[in-house]
C-alpha cells in the first residue's frame, strides 16, 4: 500500500450533494442502485476525471442523467470506477452494484451478523456497496430505500422513517431520509428479524425522539441498561455541552460479529451486542459501566464526529480523541470522579504509554499513514481525549465551554481540522494556543522530572521542573511541549499549604511547564514539605519526582488529591516490585517490606470503607505490564511474575486478618444493583479475596469456592472463578466446568471464560488454549471470540505469550496468518500484542523477532497486517 500524506490533501474535483440508495437485500447477491446527483467542486481541477473508489465491487450497469454511458467513457475495476470526462455542470450517475453479504467476512461494507444484514462503513467501507467518493469531507444527504422478503421484517436507515409499505412480490420496503449533509463513512441500514425496547425521549426544547435498542430475539430485557444510558448521555449533552438531538428516532442495533465496540451512523448506532447486553446473571459491573460509556460515546459523537466530522482521516482525533474527554466526563458525573480519572489513567498508561514508546508511536495527529484502520488507536483515542482535557486545564472551564460553543456555530455542518478546532478556543481565551498544538505533532511521552528545595531560612520552596520527550519514529528532535503541572504542597504535619507566589500572591497551583526548564519558588512555607505533582494526572507525561518511600506514603495518607493519593501508594508498590525483579534475577529472596504493610493496614482499618471504588484501586497493585513499562529494556516477565506475586503474598499474609474481617463485612445484602456504589463495594470485596488468596491460597480458595457456589450476580462469580484459576487443581477445573455447563448458551459469557482460561499464567496454558480453538462455542470469524480466547493470551498474558521457547509467539503468529485473508483487521489488531518485543530480553527478543518475520513473509499479506507487521519490524 501506498503512503497517504497530509500534506497531500486537496479537495476534490466533484461533489456529490445528494444520494438516493436502493438496496434490495439478498443473502448472496445483494442490488444496490445508487443515483448520485455530482457537481464539479469550484474548489477543484475544472475538466478532471470523475474518479470513485470502489472495494470488491461488480459493476452491474452505469448511466449518466438517465442515459446508459457508453463503455470507452468509463473505467471501471473492482477497486475504482473513472468516468474519463464527464460533463462540467451538474449531472446524475445511476450505478448499480452487486455485493455478497454473506461471504463478507471482513465486516467491512454490507455484511449479515447471524443473519441480520448490517453495515460498517468507517473508515472506507462505504466503497464495498458501491463506487463513491468515499472520503470524510465529501458530505451529501442521503436516501436510502430498503426491499426485503418477509422474513427480514425490520428494516432501519439513517434519518427518519418517510415510508413503508408492502411489495407485491410478497415482500416490503422501508424509506429513510437523513437530512443532515454526511460522509459515506457514516452511513448505514439494517435488516432482520429483531426484537427491541423502547421510550421517548423529550429534548430540552420539547421535541419527542422515539428511541429504541434493537437485539436478537428473546433478548430485548437484557437491552433495558442500555436503553437508560442512551436517554441519560441525550439529557447529559443538553446539559452539560448544551446540544440537543436533531432526529425523530435514534436507534441502537447489537450484532454479534463486529470489528470494534461500536459504531456512530447518523441515528442509527450499530453496536457489538458485548456493549449492549447485560443482566445481573452475565454482565459484570465492569460491563455494565462499559456500556454505559460506550453508548455515551457513539451518541455524543452526534455533535462531535457527525454534525461536524473530519476533513481527512489524518484528523481522526477531532472526532475521537474531543468524544472520548466527553464519554469520560460523562462517566465521571455519573459515577466517582476520582475513581474514574485512576481506571482512565490505568488505561492510558497500560495502552498508550507503550504504544508511544515502541516502533508503533505516531502522533496524536499522524502526518502519514499506509492503512487508516491501524490509526484507531490508543493514542488517537485516549491521549487525543488527554489534549483536550489539557486544553481546558490550560485556558480554564469557561473559556473551554465557550470555545466548544463557538466551535459548534462555526463548523456545523462542515468538515473540518484540528486547527479549526484549536483556533476556536483561542478565540474563546484570548491565549496563544500555538504551541499547545505542538501537542498534535509530536508523538512519544514527554518525562518530566522535579527536583525540590526548602529553605527554611527564608521559608521558601523551590521547585525545578524540565522535560524531556525522548525520539520515536521519524521524529529525532523534540520541542518542549505546553505541560500544565497542577500541585500543592503537604505540611509535615499532612496539612494543605496556601501557594503563594515569591511576591506573596496567591496562586492557583498550576504551573505551565512550556520550557525545557522551569523554576518557581513558593514563599512562606513554615516546614519542609511534601510537594504533591501532577494532581488529576493534569498532563499525559511521566513524572519522574525524588521523594522518599516515606513522603509518599504521607502524600498517600494526607493528600487532598484522591488521584495523587492512589499513585503514590502506587508508586511505592512499583519500587518495591522492582526491587524483588532484581533480586529475583540475582537469586536472592525477596522480602515484602514493613513500609507499605504498615500504610495498607492503617488505611483498611480507616478509610477503606469509607470509598470503597477507590480502596479497590488501592489494593490492586501496578499489574505486571506496569512493571515492564517501568523497567523498559532487558525484560524477563517470568521475573516479574514472580517478584509481584510474592510481593503480593506478603502482603496478604502481613494483612491477612483485617482482609478476613473485611471480606465479611463487606458483604452485600441488598438486592443487584449495577450503580457505581454497590458496584464499589463489590470491587473492594473481590480485592480484598484477590489480596488473601495470595498470602494463603488455601484460604483464599475455600472462600472463593464458596463464593463461586453462592454468587447471586456475574461480578462476584467471575471473581471466584478467577480466584479458583490462580489457586489451581480440581476445585478449579470443576468450577471452570460449571460455569461453561451453565452458560453453555450465552457465547457473550462463553468469552469470559475463554479469555480466563487463557490468562492463567502456567505453562500448560498454551495447550489448553489450543484444545479451545475446537471448541464447540468458539470460532476464529466471530471478532469476540476471537478476541477473547487469543487475544486475552496475547495481550494479558505476558509470561505465556513471551514463553522462554517462543512457542507463545509462534502460536499467535499462526493465529494471525490464518486469519488475514477473512479479516484484515481483527489480524492486524491481535499483531499489535507484538508492539513492546525489543523491550524483552535478547532470548525472548529473538523468538518474537522470528514470528513477526514468519507473518511479515506470508503470502497473501493484508496491507494492513503489512503495515502493522512491517512498522514493528523497522
Ligand atoms: N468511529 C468508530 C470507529 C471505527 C469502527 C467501528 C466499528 C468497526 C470498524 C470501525 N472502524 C473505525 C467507533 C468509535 O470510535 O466510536
Ligand atoms: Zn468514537
Amino acid at each position: 500500500a501506498s503512503l497517504i500524506r497530509l500534506e497531500d490533501y486537496r479537495p476534490t474535483d466533484y461533489l456529490i450533494d445528494t444520494v438516493a440508495l436502493t438496496f434490495r437485500l439478498h443473502p448472496t447477491d445483494t442490488r444496490i442502485v445508487s443515483r448520485l446527483s455530482v457537481r464539479p467542486n469550484p474548489a477543484g481541477q475544472t475538466g478532471a476525471p470523475l474518479v470513485l473508489d470502489g472495494d470488491d465491487l461488480t459493476l452491474v450497469s452505469i448511466s449518466l442523467d438517465d442515459a446508459p454511458l457508453a463503455q470507452d467513457a468509463y473505467t471501471v475495476s473492482p477497486s475504482r470506477l473513472v468516468i474519463t470526462a464527464p460533463p462540467q455542470r451538474p449531472f446524475t450517475l445511476t450505478l448499480e452494484t452487486a455485493v455478497n453479504p454473506t461471504a463478507n467476512t471482513k465486516l467491512m461494507g454490507l455484511y449479515r451478523s447471524s443473519g441480520v444484514y448490517c453495515t460498517q462503513c468507517e473508515a472506507d467501507g462505504f466503497r464495498r456497496i458501491t463506487y463513491f467518493l468515499d472520503r470524510p469531507d465529501v458530505l451529501s444527504v442521503y436516501t436510502a430505500r430498503i426491499e426485503a422478503d418477509a422474513d427480514t421484517p425490520l428494516l432501519l436507515g439513517n434519518g427518519n422513517l418517510v415510508e413503508a409499505g408492502a411489495r407485491a412480490d410478497g415482500g416490503h420496503f422501508a424509506v429513510w431520509h437523513d437530512p443532515f449533509p454526511k460522509p459515506g463513512y457514516l452511513f448505514a441500514i439494517v435488516g432482520g428479524d429483531l426484537d427491541k425496547v423502547e421510550d421517548v425521549f423529550i429534548t430540552a426544547s420539547g421535541r419527542e425522539v422515539k428511541v429504541a435498542v434493537y437485539v436478537e430475539k428473546g433478548k430485548s430485557e437484557r437491552a433495558r441498561y442500555a436503553l437508560d444510558a442512551l436517554q441519560r448521555s441525550m439529557r447529559w449533552d443538553e446539559d452539560v455541552f448544551g446540544r440537543e438531538y436533531d432526529l425523530d428516532v435514534f436507534n441502537i442495533v447489537a450484532v454479534s460479529d463486529f470489528n470494534m465496540g461500536a459504531m456512530e451512523n447518523k441515528g442509527l448506532n450499530i453496536f457489538n451486542d458485548k456493549y449492549v447486553l447485560a443482566s445481573e446473571d452475565t454482565a459484570t459491573d465492569g460491563d455494565y459501566a462499559n456500556i454505559e460509556a460506550i453508548i455515551a460515546h457513539e451518541y455524543f459523537h452526534n455533535w462531535t464526529g457527525n454534525r461536524i466530522t473530519c476533513r481527512d482521516w489524518f484528523q481522526l482525533c477531532l472526532k475521537e480523541g474531543l468524544t472520548v474527554f466527553r464519554d469520560q466526563e460523562f462517566s465521571s458525573d455519573a459515577r466517582s470522579r476520582a475513581v474514574k480519572r485512576i481506571a482512565d489513567v490505568r488505561v492510558l498508561r497500560a495502552s498508550q504509554f507503550p504504544e508511544d514508546a515502541g516502533p508503533l508511536a505516531h502522533p496524536v495527529r499522524p502526518r502519514a499513514y499506509k492503512e487508516i484502520n491501524n490509526f484507531y488507536t490508543a493514542t488517537v483515542y485516549e491521549k487525543g481525549a488527554e489534549l483536550i482535557r489539557v486544553l481546558k486545564t490550560l485556558i480554564g472551564a469557561q473559556s473551554f465551554r465557550r470555545g466548544m460553543d463557538l466551535y459548534f456555530d462555526r463548523h456545523d455542518g462542515t468538515a473540518a481540522t484540528i486547527e479549526e478546532f484549536i483556533a476556536c478556543f483561542a478565540e474563546a481565551s484570548g491565549q496563544d494556543l500555538a504551541a499547545f498544538s505542538r501537542w498534535y505533532e509530536q508523538a512519544g511521552t514527554p518525562r518530566v522530572t522535579a527536583r525540590g528545595i526548602y529553605d527554611a531560612g527564608n521559608r521558601t520552596y523551590t521547585l525545578t521542573l524540565t522535560q524531556e520527550t525522548p525520539p520515536t519514529p521519524g521524529q529525532p528532535d523534540k520541542h518542549p511541549m505546553v505541560i500544565p503541572v497542577a500541585l500543592g504542597l503537604v505540611g509535615a504535619d499532612g496539612r494543605e499549604i496556601a501557594l503563594k507566589t515569591a511576591d506573596g500572591a496567591p496562586h492557583d497551583g498550576i504551573v505551565v511547564l512550556d520550557t525545557a526548564e522551569k523554576t518557581i519558588t513558593f514563599s512562606q512555607v513554615d516546614s519542609s514539605p511534601t510537594p504533591s505533582l501532577l494532581r488529576e494526572f493534569s498532563a499525559p507525561v511521566i513524572l519522574d519526582i525524588d521523594l522518599s518511600d516515606d513522603d509518599l506514603l504521607r502524600l498517600f495518607a494526607y493528600d487532598t488529591d484522591p488521584f495523587n493519593q492512589w499513585q503514590s501508594a502506587q508508586t511505592v508498590a512499583t519500587r518495591i516490585i522492582r526491587r524483588a525483579v532484581d533480586d529475583i534475577r540475582a537469586g536472592r529472596t525477596p522480602q515484602t517490606p514493613d513500609n507499605l504493610v504498615h500504610a495498607l493496614a492503617e488505611f483498611l482499618d480507616a478509610r477503606a470503607t469509607r470509598d470503597p471504588a477507590f480502596a479497590a484501586q488501592v489494593l490492586a497493585l501496578p499489574g505486571e505490564s506496569d512493571i515492564a513499562r517501568e523497567i523498559g529494556s532487558d525484560i524477563d516477565p517470568d521475573a516479574i511474575h514472580v517478584a509481584r506475586k510474592t510481593i503480593r503474598a506478603g502482603l496478604g499474609r502481613a494483612l491477612a486478618d483485617k482482609l478476613a474481617a473485611l471480606y465479611n463485612d463487606l458483604a452485600v445484602t441488598a438486592r443487584y444493583r449495577p450503580d457505581a456504589a454497590q458496584a464499589g463495594q463489590r470491587a473492594l470485596r473481590n480485592a480484598v479475596l484477590d489480596l488473601l488468596t495470595a498470602g494463603d491460597p488455601t484460604r483464599g480458595g475455600a472462600l472463593a469456592q464458596a463464593q463461586f457456589d453462592s454468587a447471586d450476580n456475574m461480578t462476584d462469580r467471575i471473581v471466584a472463578l478467577a480466584t479458583l484459576t490462580h489457586v489451581a487443581g480440581l476445585a478449579c477445573e470443576n468450577a471452570l466446568a460449571a460455569f461453561a455447563a451453565r452458560y453453555a448458551d450465552n457465547p457473550l459469557v462463553l468469552d469470559k471464560w475463554f479469555s480466563l482460561q487463557a490468562m492463567i499464567a502456567e505453562p500448560e496454558t498454551l495447550d489448553r488454549v489450543k484444545a479451545l480453538l475446537d471448541h464447540p462455542a468458539f470460532s476464529l470469524s466471530n471478532p469476540n471470540r476471537t478476541r477473547a480466547l487469543v487475544g486475552s493470551f496475547a495481550m494479558a498474558n505476558p509470561t505465556q505469550f513471551a514463553r522462554p521457547d517462543g512457542a507463545g509467539f509462534a502460536f499467535v503468529a499462526d493465529i494471525i496468518i490464518r486469519l488475514d485473508p477473512a479479516n484484515p483487521q481483527l489480524a492486524s489488531r491481535l499483531a499489535t500484542a507484538f508492539r513492546t518485543w525489543k523491550t524483552l530480553e535478547p532470548g525472548r527478543r529473538a523468538h518474537a523477532e522470528a514470528a513477526l518475520e514468519r507473518i511479515a513473509a506470508a503470502t497473501p499479506l493484508s496491507p494492513d497486517v503489512s503495515d502493522i507487521v512491517g512498522r514493528m519490524l523497522d
